[in-house]
């Protein structure tokens, strides 16, 4: 299994943890952590937080995440009897002294209770019998799965995680972070029926410009929750991923709906412009990617004003067209235009639908896997 890494000092983000309904080391007082009491920590810690308060506030902190097997010690760097003078508050604090330990694990077995440092992620792996050990994680500020190797101070993740993951604890739909290609990235996942889709693109009101350069559109801008663009870096990890099936929705301004699905959508890396190239429509909003002819989008790179990679000659489509697209000479479909333009060409549109000279009120883009 791949290792990736990301230096946690970029993250910037606020802690999110993937265990919310977990009560904290001390259970009998799940609303308040445990701070490990040690003035030679204190004076580390203060130290750090005066460097990087954001991504050390939590240092030394540990919460239960769940429980792992006694007899599973692969990950145990040493092991303490429970004592008056071996307390669980002890424990932690070696745990913190030790760099390679990311958990404790208080085990209660025949021979006496014990507390172990472990080098353990948050993930606490397979179904689990006989005795068992409660798995206190080290808090830090790696999102999802992830963990700091505190040696680096990098956090890996060891798996990638999607939309379908997130489902599998909640039918919420929302702003989640998944772990894309190894990185923490945040989507909007929208759950309906079973399916579990990623939302690439929305206008809804206008209050997003889409007259965006080329580094815009690539690592996406907007509010996932209103109006954006995900990013065709983020685009092409996902179907990459086997996130192939495209779905467009779309609303005019009289209230009626229509759709265009995919069962194959992928987009290229940078390295090929981001080339689209769908096949296997259905729907009753027409195909308005697919095609051969001047003005089909399906097959062609993605262009914006600052980088020209369309068909035509004379015009720069995404100029012309107000906004980043899988342009042609121009296009049939163009739904990064100018909300409300109504103007040929120039708007959000949807040839086969409302026509060129009609500006969509609504458009979501939104992919899944098979
Ligand atoms: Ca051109």
């Amino acid at each position: 299994m791949k290792k990736l890494v990301r230096r946690y000092s970029t993250l910037g983000g606020k802690k999110t943890s993937p265990h919310p309904g977990f009560s904290y080391f001390g259970e009998s007082r799940p609303s308040t952590k445990m701070w490990v009491q040690n003035s030679h920590l204190h004076g580390f810690v203060i130290a750090c937080l005066m460097i990087h308060s954001q991504a050390l506030k939590e240092f030394g902190y540990f919460t239960y995440i769940g429980d792992v097997s006694y007899d599973d010690q692969n990950e145990t760097l040493s092991v303490f009897d429970l004592s008056d003078f071996m307390t669980k508050s002890r424990c932690a604090q070696n745990c913190m002294n030790n760099l390679q330990c990311n958990a404790i694990e208080v085990c209660t077995a025949a021979s006496g209770d014990t507390c172990r440092l472990s080098s353990g992620r948050r993930d606490t792996g397979a179904a689990i019998s006989g005795p068992l050990c409660k798995r206190f994680q080290m808090d830090d500020v790696c999102e999802s799965e992830g963990y700091l190797d505190r040696t680096t101070g990098v956090c890996i993740y060891d798996r990638d995680t999607d939309c379908d993951y997130i489902s599998q604890t909640t039918q919420t739909s929302g702003v989640y972070i998944i772990i894309l290609d190894g990185e923490p990235k945040q989507v909007y996942c929208s759950f309906e029926s079973g399916s579990s889709w990623t939302v690439l693109q929305r206008r809804i009101d206008g209050s997003e410009d889409f007259m965006r350069n080329w580094t815009d559109y690539e690592f996406g801008f907007g509010s996932l929750e209103s109006e954006f663009w995900l990013g065709n870096k983020y685009i092409n990890k996902l179907t990459t991923d086997s996130h192939t099936i495209l779905r467009i929705e779309m609303e005019d301004h009289s209230g009626n709906t229509r759709f265009a699905e995919y069962t194959s959508f992928t987009v290229a890396d940078a390295s090929d412009n981001y080339r689209i190239q769908v096949t296997g429509y259905s729907g009753n909003a027409g195909d308005s990617f697919g095609g051969t002819c001047g003005i089909c989008n399906n097959g062609m790179p993605f262009s914006t004003f600052d980088n020209d990679n369309d068909n035509h000659v004379i015009l720069n489509c995404a100029v012309w067209g107000n906004g980043g697209w899988w342009h042609n000479a121009c296009h049939k479909s163009n739904l990064n235009g100018l909300y409300g333009d109504n103007n040929y060409g120039q708007g959000v549109n949807w040839g086969t639908w409302t026509t060129l000279s009609y500006s969509l009120k609504s458009s979501i883009m939104k992919v899944r896997k098979l």
